[in-house]
């Protein structure tokens, strides 16, 4: 569940950016952040070591007019990819309103990809959390690289599912689709807020309709 502070009246999720090493989780961040209009996001707060691996998680919190009353802040994670950071990856984990899953497109990196969506799926259910209850957005990065294997073939990997995710193909690098991943979430943790929150209603779930942050974000 969102944090939410009635004295400021205002609404924090949280969105966690998971994926397996140097699939593009922190790049997702800088782009977030060079993108949007200053006003309304934090610094990017980076621990990262001389390579610009991440060590612990990167941060930035942006702020939306989403829910009526309330001001809304999504505060951006990202943890690091490497599988010795696993104490780390279920620390920032906790308390996750949702997840981006970065896969990395290059076909020698499915077998990584697999083991990262493991260990996203073990850490989620000892928070007692699960892929099917969770807001997940699945992002194809590095489409760009000329060994990505086909959307196709990692759909049926990772999104062969009841209820498949979200999916988006996406060059980090150059921006393609970092918003529109972002949007999904944003979107997808609202939905799930609502649902949450609203009295059942004779015309429907009580999701009613929300504002989506995308007026916080620029062109
Ligand atoms: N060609 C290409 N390179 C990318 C893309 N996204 C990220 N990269 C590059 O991939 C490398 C790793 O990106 P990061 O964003 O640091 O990856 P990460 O997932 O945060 O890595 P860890 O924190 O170590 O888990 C960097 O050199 C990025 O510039 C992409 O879509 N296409
Ligand atoms: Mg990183």
């Amino acid at each position: 569940m969102p944090s939410i502070n009635h004295d400021d009246h205002t609404v924090s999720f949280k969105i966690v950016y998971c994926g397996t090493p140097l699939s593009g989780k922190t790049t997702n961040l800088q782009q977030i952040h060079a993108k949007l209009d200053p006003k309304g996001c934090s610094d990017l707060v980076s621990l990262s070591n001389a390579q610009d691996r991440t060590l612990f998680f990167d941060f930035l919190a942006i702020e939306a007019d989403a829910l009526p009353g309330y001001k809304t802040a999504f505060h951006l994670y990202t943890v690091p990819g490497q599988i010795t950071y696993n104490a780390t990856l279920q620390l920032v984990l906790r308390q996750a309103d949702g997840v981006v899953f970065v896969a990395d497109s290059q076909m020698d990196r499915q077998r990584d990809n697999l083991q990262s969506l493991q260990s996203l799926e073990a850490n989620l259910r000892m928070n007692g959390s699960s892929l099917d209850r969770l807001p997940i957005v699945l992002q194809y990065n590095k489409r760009d690289l000329p060994n990505a294997a086909p959307v196709e073939y990692l759909e049926y990997l990772f999104n062969n599912r009841p209820v498949p995710f979200i999916s988006f193909e996406s060059d980090a690098h150059s921006g393609r689709n970092v918003l529109a991943t972002l949007n999904a979430i944003s979107q997808a943790v609202l939905h799930q807020f609502r649902l949450r929150t609203a009295p059942p209603s004779e015309h429907g779930n009580g999701a009613g309709s929300y504002e989506v942050p995308t007026h916080a974000l620029a062109a």
